[in-house]
């Protein structure tokens, strides 16, 4: 794999893409000359017209003078100029497919007026407002979203020069698609092809893993935001984070918070049916070994690649989650990337950016251990859907987990203040280059339009504090739950991911360290 990657960045480099299509530019993808520049609501000029916002070719920055032809076919190159050439630009704080909205940070009928959204530590929220969040959760599965996905469930049918077949996507589904849309491979036709040239992850192994899930929690929090304001009228909802710096448990595991464990199967632990998540489908899921090898082999599918929908499922291999320690020394990191860092072996310290060693792929051996640092060390703990690419943004705990990511992001920034040409643009794989736009995503933004400061970004967080601090304040305020068994006791049979399964004499120790942490537990 390593060994694919460094000959892929010798061959040639990436691309650009663009991602989930408004469902009002749909018709026009697979036009001649294709636009989307649509008339927002109470104008008359598409894109607004002066002042607002004009249409204009899309400029898709070109990260490599030649495409291998291995790659050439993937639809997300260039992103979005393989589905429009035209598109709108929106005067500064305009934005939107038509620049009928404001720019994160603004809000008014002329986006003149500031708006920052508070992200609050979810165990401050009141009971009141944890009912209100979990409902959020809940509708954004059913309300629909401005966008629209490509069905791909053949490796044929997700280029727009071929025959493209979109589908409006609730909320959710659009957050799981987009998601999964730029992090699979090529969808390659046959196996051979997807073993040679199966190696794009375009928002995951990179500098721009970082930008990427930064402006994923903003899009959500938009998008909640306004179910927020048309179901409880509750105008300063942000996104709550989970502070799982030093926890030894997964506390967020509630019933009225992303759902208590409930019962094992063949696929691990599903949720207590008192939550309204329990028995999710998933929206892409992962198809069987099978399925696969008809799809071309290894890891060249889509998101409807599977036959049937699969449920939310948690497997708790581990409750190792990251340390005041590893934070600290993630938030001494001076450097953001090294150039080529991506293509070297774990625990190489000389090679360790902030960037790698947040998403958790490198760093000293006692902080990396078995499965990661930071990020994957929370998405390798709670496995089961949160396993993987492709079904992770499933599971609830996602926007929690990547709320927090963003928050460690902030204390970075806070600290190393760097520029936005901290940003990689040298030898760093296809769609990570600051200057490409996020695959995924429309309006198409840049990543080094979000390596900012969070005040340009329209959010803020509660406190930089984490930790144990935070953690027996809360407690003293009788605001932190308390662990059950079944918190720790998890399905210790039929684990996806048998690399991960903890030896029974890890399972044996880690069970007497919570016993002894948590001696009401047991009862
Ligand atoms: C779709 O394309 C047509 C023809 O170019 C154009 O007139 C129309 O405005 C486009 N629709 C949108 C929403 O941009
Ligand atoms: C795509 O592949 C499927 C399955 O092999 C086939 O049934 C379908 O006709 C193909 N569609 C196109 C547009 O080639
Ligand atoms: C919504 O809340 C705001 C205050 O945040 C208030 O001014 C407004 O009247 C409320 N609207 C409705 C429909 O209740
Ligand atoms: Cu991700």
């Amino acid at each position: 794999m390593l060994l694919l990657a460094l000959m892929l960045l010798c061959l040639q480099q990436p691309q650009l893409s663009l991602g989930l299509i408004p469902t009002v530019c749909v018709a026009n993808v697979t036009s001649k000359a294709s636009v989307c520049c649509p008339i927002p609501k109470g104008f008359s000029q598409p894109c607004g017209g002066r002042g607002r916002g004009e249409c204009v070719r899309i400029q898709a920055y070109q990260e490599f003078e030649h495409y291998h032809p291995g790659l050439v076919k993937d639809d997300r190159l260039m992103w979005p100029s393989r589905f429009f050439e035209f598109g709108c630009q929106c005067d500064s704080r305009y934005w939107g497919a038509d620049c009928g909205e404001c720019f994160f940070g603004w809000r008014g009928p002329r986006c003149n007026q500031r708006d920052v959204r508070l992200r609050r530590n979810i165990f401050t929220l009141s009971p009141a407002e944890r009912d209100q969040y979990r409902e959020i959760s809940r509708l954004m599965r059913v309300k629909m979203s401005p966008y629209s996905v490509l069905i791909e469930k053949y490796n044929n049918q997700s280029d727009p020069l071929r025959s493209p077949v979109f589908v409006p996507a609730t909320v959710h589904y659009w957050l799981v698609y987009v998601h999964r849309y730029a992090s699979r491979r090529t969808l390659f036709p046959d196996a051979k092809q997807c073993q040679q040239f199966g190696i794009l992850d375009l928002n995951h192994g990179g500098p721009g893993f970082m930008t990427w899930h930064r402006y994923y929690t903003m899009m959500l929090e938009r998008e909640l935001h306004k179910i927020a304001v048309e179901r409880f009228n509750w105008t300063t909802f942000g996104l709550p984070y989970w502070d799982w710096v030093d926890a030894t448990w997964c506390e967020v595991c509630q019933n009225d918070i992303v759902g208590a464990p409930g019962e094992c199967d063949n696929f691990g632990q599903r949720l207590h049916p008192a939550s309204p998540f329990s028995g999710w489908d998933e929206f892409c899921t992962t198809p069987s070994a099978k399925d696969r090898q008809q799809l071309g082999g290894g890891s060249c599918y889509g998101c409807h690649a599977a036959e049937r929908f699969g449920k939310l499922v948690r497997q708790w291999t581990s409750l190792s989650l990251p340390t005041t320690a590893e934070v600290n020394y993630g938030l001494s990191i001076p450097r953001y990337y090294y150039p080529e860092e991506f293509n070297r072996p774990a625990q190489d310290l000389e090679n360790c950016g902030f960037a790698r060693y947040l998403e958790g792929h490198c760093g000293p051996m006692e902080l990396y251990g078995k499965i990661g640092t930071l990020h994957n060390k929370v998405h390798n703990s709670v496995m089961g859907s949160f396993c993987c690419a492709a079904t992770a943004p499933n599971d609830p705990i996602f926007f929690m987990h990547h709320s927090q990511i963003s928050r460690l992001v902030h204390m970075w920034f806070l600290r190393h203040r760097p520029h936005p040409v901290d940003m990689a643009n040298i030898n760093v794989s296809p769609g990570h280059d600051r200057q490409s736009y996020m695959v995924g995503f429309y309006p198409p933004i840049r990543h080094e339009e979000v390596f900012t400061d969070i005040a340009a970004l329209g959010y803020e967080y509660d406190t930089l504090e984490f930790g144990e601090p935070v953690r027996r304040r809360l407690q003293k305020e009788g605001r932190m739950p308390k662990p059950t068994l079944k918190h720790f006791i998890n399905c210790q049979r039929g684990f996806l991911h048998p690399q991960h399964r903890l030896h029974r004499h890890e399972f044996e120790d880690e069970l007497q360290r919570f016993l002894a942490e948590h001696p009401g537990a047991a009862a």
